[in-house]
């Protein structure tokens, strides 16, 4: 075990969505993941208490089968529970015996007003979940507490538990360079989540149909953001190769390969889904595909390209949806997360946009977790902006810059 005396808080980001349901401070059960075929049957019935376009006028949320209220809506174990936490809050209480929620995640359960950024109590009565279950918001840098006698035994170190943007998106946000408001964002991993930073909701019939939602970001900005399925097509790909033959796949050896071909390849919507959940990821996206009428490439070289070309265009689409919904006319990109690394995402996405790209910071969540709890410990003076925040991201982090082509 290694000890740090000089670390003087910890900071919890993770994935969105996913909860805890706990009676008496003890869990009723291991949470389920948001990609668990479950999770689809509470759509029916939230949405015949309440239509989606009244849901969507509420929580401003696009609409996503594995949001908290549906898989809520579908969990008989609700009932017995005294208290929710999401998985970050989870951990926080493990950790320090408090039971609290983080704003920026507590805004992609579907549960938190868009307006007013409460909970919506009367919302969740309608949808049969008791308001009760939902513990007191706090804002990323409050202090949630210190860690429980035992706990800070073990790691030797009484250290202090502080809210950060706990959704990972919101952290990786926090830590976007975004040089001026016509920058958008990709935070690009598992998920590509592509939008702009507001300080006011577009709740307009546009938005909702063209699935633009509005979470809750680090100051209370508002993150104005598609998700876009996004390197869970290219892993979940070599996932089932290396199942195939046994034998592990090169990721980046692949990817060269796959930048040796032409991007005239064909394209299938990434968005499509039935992409969504696991499972042979390559049979079904070449069974989209054929839907299309498309035979897809049968080498694996052209099958990654286009997986990369796909993703890239539903990049595209959702800036300019962006920029067309909120009337800002966005003139670079910021590539931000792990996706930053893949050099042909990131031409594609430069070549596909027309607009330059700037790639990285790559652990840009970890390093907006770090910011905030920084922050909180007066590193930066209490009152320091966001932007000075990410101005001292743009000096330590020159990111990459890809321009487009032809
Ligand atoms: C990315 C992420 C994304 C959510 C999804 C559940 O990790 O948090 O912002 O939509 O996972």
């Amino acid at each position: 075990m290694r000890r740090e005396p000089a670390i003087e808080s910890i900071g919890i980001d993770t994935w969105a969505v996913d909860y805890g349901l706990l009676r008496d401070d003890a869990l009723l059960a291991e949470p389920f993941h948001y990609r668990d075929a479950r999770t689809a049957r509470g759509v029916e019935a939230v949405h015949a208490r309440i239509p989606f376009g009244d849901l969507y006028a509420r929580n401003g949320l696009q609409f996503l089968a594995f949001t908290s209220l549906y898989q809520l809506a579908a969990d008989e174990r609700a009932a017995d529970a005294d208290t929710l936490l999401l998985v970050p809050d989870l951990l926080a209480h493990r950790l320090t015996g408090a039971r609290v929620a983080e704003r920026t995640n507590a805004s992609t359960t579907g549960l938190l007003g868009v307006r007013d950024r409460e909970w919506d109590q009367e919302l969740a009565e309608r949808i049969g979940i008791r308001p009760a279950l939902m513990p007191p918001l706090i804002d990323p840098g409050a202090r949630i507490g210190r860690l429980l006698p035992d706990v800070a035994a073990r790691i030797g170190a009484d250290l202090t538990v502080v809210a950060v943007g706990s959704h990972d998106t919101a952290s990786a946000v926090a830590a976007a360079p975004l040089a001026s408001r016509s920058t958008a964002y990709i935070s690009c991993g598992t998920w590509g989540l592509v939008g702009l930073e507001l300080t006011e909701p577009v709740l307009t019939e546009a938005a909702r149909t063209a699935g633009f939602t509005h979470e809750l970001g680090v100051d209370g900005r508002i993150r104005f953001l598609h998700n876009v399925t996004g390197l869970w097509l290219l892993s979940e790909t070599v996932r089932a190769w290396e199942g195939e033959d046994g034998t592990p796949i090169d990721l980046s050896e692949l990817l060269d390969a796959a930048a040796t071909v032409p991007p005239d390849v064909p394209l299938f919507d990434a968005n499509d889904p039935s992409l969504s959940s696991p499972g042979d990821m390559p049979a079904r996206i070449a069974a989209a595909l054929r839907a299309t009428g498309t035979e897809p490439p049968s080498a694996r070289a052209p099958f990654v390209r286009m997986i990369v070309e796909s993703i890239a265009q539903a990049f595209a689409d959702a800036v300019s949806t962006a920029s067309a919904l909120t009337g800002i006319a966005v003139e670079t990109i910021d590539l931000i997360g792990g996706g930053s690394l893949n050099r042909l995402l990131c031409q594609a996405t430069a070549d596909r946009t027309g607009l330059p790209v700037l790639a990285g910071p790559v652990e840009a969540t970890a390093l907006g977790n770090l910011l905030v709890q920084a922050r909180a410990a007066g590193v930066f003076g209490d009152d320091a902006t966001l932007e000075e925040l990410r101005r001292l991201v743009r000096r330590t982090h020159p990111p990459t810059r890809w321009a487009p082509r032809g």
